[in-house]
């Protein structure tokens, strides 16, 4: 059986686990500035009809009450990390899938901890008692009926489709509720009328394939309850990305380069907080006019310092020519690999090899201070302060 796992409103109540008079009341953790989005809403604040992704200003509108907090991904970052570790002593196969989120395969801890029923409950108990915080679990025969699982009672709820019920949950499915199936798949099974992952039963593997492509395959198997994925326990994360929408659109190529390296640094930091390189980097980048372009870059030895990014994603940035205004930047990484395996510390380094590890030290140096000072802020770039030019 597997296990998924999903924290209820993450970033929201450790905010609440942390500050005691911001408990039961309706709070927003939000960027900042007058474009930002909500990141997540408290369950006091969802009942206002605030949710992720959802401008502040009109969460301020629908809850004129709603207490905003700044993002600390550093600190979600951390209470992730022990939430993980957490559930790796219940199961060696763990597979975290996003922040607050993970597969647990507890097929083999069966013997020592229990039924299904009796592990989840340990889980939610451990986790409450060790890091503070309620999660959702949904237990299944497969991932995606486990995430499925954990989704339909939120928060603090606990749901199990045994083998007998998963024909029946598989029946009355909304479509809408299968991952994978985005605004555009759901006007094209509007079309074909699936309302439910059992219609899907009615169309065979050619005509759903002709009609959604290699994903039309994968779904005749779901709606027979299959699924070929495995939890996969090395493969912590697939990638990590970091993106602003700029209170201002800038076209400046000076403040391109600052978002960049604000960035880099970021997702540069998260990856070393996990011990991880990255052989891929990527920019993305929305125009004022809402188009969306991204572009990415294979590199030939994996890294793991902010600079070597860096250094990629303005490369990647200057090759666009650009000259219209951009309201959105984002970088991202990924093929990532265990750090261990890749530093390279052999005699015939390159230069640009050595100059990479001399920049991950000083990268290191500046995360142990920014760990020890509660703050990523404590040691900056010059360009990236507020008194540069004076
Ligand atoms: P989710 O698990 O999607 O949401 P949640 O944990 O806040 O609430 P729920 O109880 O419904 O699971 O996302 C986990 C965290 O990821 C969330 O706390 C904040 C962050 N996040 C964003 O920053 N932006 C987004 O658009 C979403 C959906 C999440
Ligand atoms: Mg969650």
């Amino acid at each position: 059986m597997i296990c998924h796992i999903d924290m209820d409103a993450f970033f929201a109540s450790v905010e609440q686990r942390d500050r005691p008079e911001l408990r039961g009341k309706p709070i927003a953790v939000a960027g900042t500035g007058n474009r930002a989005v909500v990141s997540t809403a408290s369950y006091e604040a969802r009942k206002f009809g605030v949710h992720s992704a959802m401008p502040v200003f009109t969460a301020k509108k629908r809850c004129p009450q709603l207490i905003l907090i700044p993002v600390n991904k550093a600190r979600y970052h951390a209470v992730s990390c022990r939430i993980m570790e957490i559930l790796g002593r219940l199961s060696p196969l763990v597979e975290p899938v996003s922040i607050d989120e993970a597969y647990l395969d507890i097929s083999g801890s069966q013997r020592l901890l229990g039924s299904p029923l009796q592990i989840a409950k340990r889980i939610k108990k451990d986790i409450f008692q060790e890091v503070g915080l309620t999660c959702s679990i949904g237990i299944a025969p497969v991932k995606f009926l486990a995430k499925i699982a954990s989704d339909m009672k939120k928060p603090d709820g606990l749901t199990m489709i045994s083998g007998d019920n998963v024909e029946n949950v598989i029946s009355f499915l909304p479509i809408e509720k299968v991952p994978g199936v985005g605004h555009q798949a759901m006007e094209q099974m509007k079309k074909i009328q699936i309302q439910t992952l059992g219609d899907v039963r009615g169309f065979s593997a050619e005509f759903l394939e002709k009609q959604f492509g290699k994903w039309g395959i994968r779904l005749h198997q779901l709606a027979r309850g299959i699924d070929m994925e495995s939890v996969e326990p090395l493969q912590i994360r697939k990638s990590i990305s970091s993106e602003t929408t700029m209170d201002e659109d800038i076209v400046d190529e000076a403040d391109v380069r600052k978002q960049l390296l604000v960035h880099s640094q970021q997702v540069g930091r998260d990856l070393r907080a996990c011990h991880q390189t990255c052989a891929h980097v990527s920019i993305k980048i929305k125009f004022a006019d809402f188009s969306q372009i991204s572009r990415g870059y294979k590199l030939s030895c994996p890294v793991c310092s902010s600079e070597a990014i860096f250094e990629k994603v303005v490369k990647l940035y200057k090759n666009l020519n650009n000259t219209k205004k951009i309201r959105l930047i984002g970088v991202g990484v990924s093929r990532l690999e265990d750090g261990e395996k890749f530093i390279q510390k052999d005699l015939f380094q390159t230069d640009e090899q050595k100059e990479h590890q001399q920049w991950e030290s000083v990268d290191t140096a500046i995360d142990a201070i920014g760990k020890k000072f509660g703050s990523s802020q404590v040691v900056l770039r010059a360009c990236l302060t507020k008194t540069e030019g004076s």
